[in-house]
């Protein structure tokens, strides 16, 4: 395929915004989405910089506590795409996850159904969810290459259909980081019509708990914040985070970061802002055609 629409040759001139469109589509095709309390506060974001656009929109519907998806562009350079899911606790359905970071250099993607519980661990949740979603990873993985090392820390809040691949920003590879994105968007879509709201106490807690944790790691140590707090400043990016992008950090728990993490404390008691503390490793893809994680020790923790 040739370098795209005239003028368009750079991979940072795709938009991410149809992703975003169609996936609301979809959605609405199955459930009825009211704007969830955030979107107006988010409505309009404030940037440094005159050539960037950002766009944030939240929902709500029944069995999803929110949907929301942040695209920002810059013009001719760089594009991105956070979109995620997460459901009521009454339900433990993964976290759809999709987030793109383009620049005229590369694209750096991962798209997941993001497991609440360790499947390594919790091998009934791994066969209740992905057992029937490994042919997604045949379909994508020599299109969408594993990206090569990466942070080891996040490798237990992927799945084994995880998709995190560097690719060119060429057209070419923006349709497929298309399809892949809808057909693992349609697959959360279907597995939250199926889904079976559950009733004891018990399990909605740990539900809650998951999601909570998770929340907490993602708005402490996610890769984007860097470039937020470059783009609105560090008191917006943090709100962003917080109460747009981890909605639900403050309020669905009490645990703090540390509690979760303690691997991260030190010696004053705050949080080490190291990214990393494990360091980056997986080479390579670190499960088999099953499902099973074949990355040896660096990954269970
Ligand atoms: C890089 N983003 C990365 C990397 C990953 C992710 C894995 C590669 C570097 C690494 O190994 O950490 C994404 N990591 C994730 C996700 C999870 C995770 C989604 O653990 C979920 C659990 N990326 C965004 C947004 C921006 C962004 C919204 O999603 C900017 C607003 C930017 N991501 C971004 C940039 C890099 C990056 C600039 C490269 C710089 C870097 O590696 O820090």
């Amino acid at each position: 395929m040739s370098g795209g629409a005239a003028g368009g040759g750079l991979g940072a001139g795709f938009s991410y915004q149809k992703f975003v469109y169609v996936a609301l589509e979809q959605t609405r095709l199955r459930t009825a989405l009211a704007p969830h309390p955030s979107q107006e506060r988010f409505k309009f974001i404030k940037t440094n910089e005159d050539n960037s656009v950002f766009d944030a929109l939240s929902f709500s519907a029944p069995k999803i506590r929110l949907l929301r998806s942040l695209t920002v562009e810059q013009k001719n350079s760089v594009q991105v795409l956070d979109f995620a899911a997460f459901s009521e606790p009454e339900y433990d359905l993964p976290i759809f996850c999709a987030n793109a970071f383009t620049s005229p250099a590369r694209s750096i993607v991962v798209l997941d159904l993001n497991p609440l519980f360790d499947t390594s661990e919790h091998k009934d949740y791994r066969e209740k969810y992905y057992r029937n979603l490994m042919p997604l990873i045949d379909k994508y993985s020599e299109l969408l290459p594993w990206g090569g090392k990466i942070t080891s820390e996040s490798l237990r809040f992927f799945s084994p259909v995880v998709i995190w691949t560097i690719l060119e920003p060429t057209e070419a590879n923006h349709q497929i980081l298309y399809s892949a994105f809808m057909d693992y968007f349609k697959v959360w879509l279907e597995l939250m019509d199926e889904a079976v709201q559950e009733t004891s106490r018990e399990k909605i807690d740990r539900n809650r708990e998951a999601q909570h944790k998770y929340l907490t790691w993602r708005a402490e140590k996610d890769p984007g914040y860097p470039l937020l707090k470059k783009l609105i400043g560090e008191c917006a990016a943090k709100d962003l985070v917080r109460e747009f992008l981890f909605e639900g950090v403050s309020s669905l728990g009490t645990k703090s970061f540390l509690e979760y993490f303690p691997e991260y404390a030190q010696e004053d008691g705050t949080v080490n802002k190291k990214r990393s503390m494990a360091g980056k490793s997986f080479e390579a893809r670190p499960w088999d055609a099953h499902g099973q994680f074949i990355g040896g020790d660096a990954g269970v923790w």
